[in-house]
């Protein structure tokens, strides 16, 4: 009898632990935000983004104005692109939040909060855009909870679309993309940017770190963007890339997009990524980030969350 009432709770036990689990699961799916209409939203907007600057790109006199420095320039395309993504988010999702760049350079919002946030550079490689140099992207990420949920760079010049979802793995133009792989200096190729600052420490740690790496790896590129190559990453056409300088809204959507093709997305003193700190290292593999992190004469910039 004992036995008998001894093995049924025990059935019963294993079948409240069977539901508990089941249930938690459920839970989990049904508070998990479904990210598939901003997904949607957000590819149609960045198409007609593409199209605004396909539009003006061959323009030899677009209206520009210095930023922070003679060679850190915004046009009234990169304004109105920027305008147009926010304009189409935020009637869709009244309770989304923005960190655009031009907005933060007109004194807007660039504290990132738990709330679905879309990170906007809305021509990444403006420079490019400006000498009609076909290398400039619309550069787009959603964070929700401060992680990233999808990103976008899109070359509308090269017809290149590079899309990532968290967990649903990286794609340029809908095929599925993968990092090189590659752990060795000597079979990789860098990009390395100049960069948009006059700054003399900044433009001297810029040409020592050419000149430590140009004997140790296979060739160093720049594209003019860190979105692009960021993406040119994850593509498995380059294998790593590092900056000091660069913001949030020129990593966010990289960041993703690497890290589902498999690559990292690294501090470049080797330690974690810290968004707002202006650096950024990418890397094929965790073996090259690290060997790319012990070459490299560091540059501090001070943080845009200081
Ligand atoms: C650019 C970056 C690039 C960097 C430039 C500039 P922008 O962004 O993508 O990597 O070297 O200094 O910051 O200003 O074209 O959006």
């Amino acid at each position: 009898m004992l036995r008998a009432s001894l093995s049924i709770s025990a059935v019963c036990i294993k079948e409240f632990r069977y539901i508990s689990f089941v249930s938690i699961i459920l839970i989990r799916k049904m508070t998990e935000i479904n990210t598939d209409t901003f997904y949607e939203a957000i590819l149609k907007l960045t198409k007609e983004a593409g199209k605004l600057i396909t539009d003006n790109i061959n323009n030899r006199n677009k209206l520009t104005e210095v930023k922070a420095s003679d060679i850190d320039l915004v046009t009234e395309t990169d304004k109105a692109v920027e305008k147009l993504l926010m304009d189409g988010l935020s009637k869709q999702f009244k309770d989304h939040k923005f960190i655009g760049e031009e907005t933060v350079s007109a004194g807007g919002n660039l504290h990132l909060t738990d709330a679905p946030t879309w990170i906007i550079d809305p021509i990444d490689g403006t420079l490019n855009f400006i000498h009609s140099f076909p290398h400039s992207c619309v550069s787009v990420a959603l964070f929700i909870e401060k992680k990233p949920e999808i990103g976008i760079i899109y070359n509308p010049m090269m017809n290149q679309l590079f899309t990532a979802r968290r967990g649903k793995g990286a794609f340029l133009n809908g095929n599925q993309i993968h990092v090189s792989n590659k752990k060795a200096l000597n079979e990789a190729l860098i990009m390395l940017e100049g960069g948009t600052s006059r700054d003399t420490e900044k433009m001297k740690t810029v040409y020592q770190n050419q000149q430590k790496l140009m004997p140790k790896v296979q060739g160093l590129r720049a594209l003019g963007s860190a979105a692009l190559n960021m993406a040119m990453v994850a593509l498995g056409a380059a294998d790593a890339y590092f900056e000091f300088g660069i913001h949030i809204w020129d990593i966010a959507a990289g960041e993703l997009i690497i890290k589902e093709a498999g690559g990292v997305v690294i501090d470049p003193s080797g330690d974690d990524l810290k968004r707002f700190s202006r650096r950024v290292l990418a890397a094929s593999s965790p073996e090259l980030a690290e060997k790319l992190s012990k070459e490299l004469v560091q540059f501090y910039p001070t943080p845009d969350d200081s």
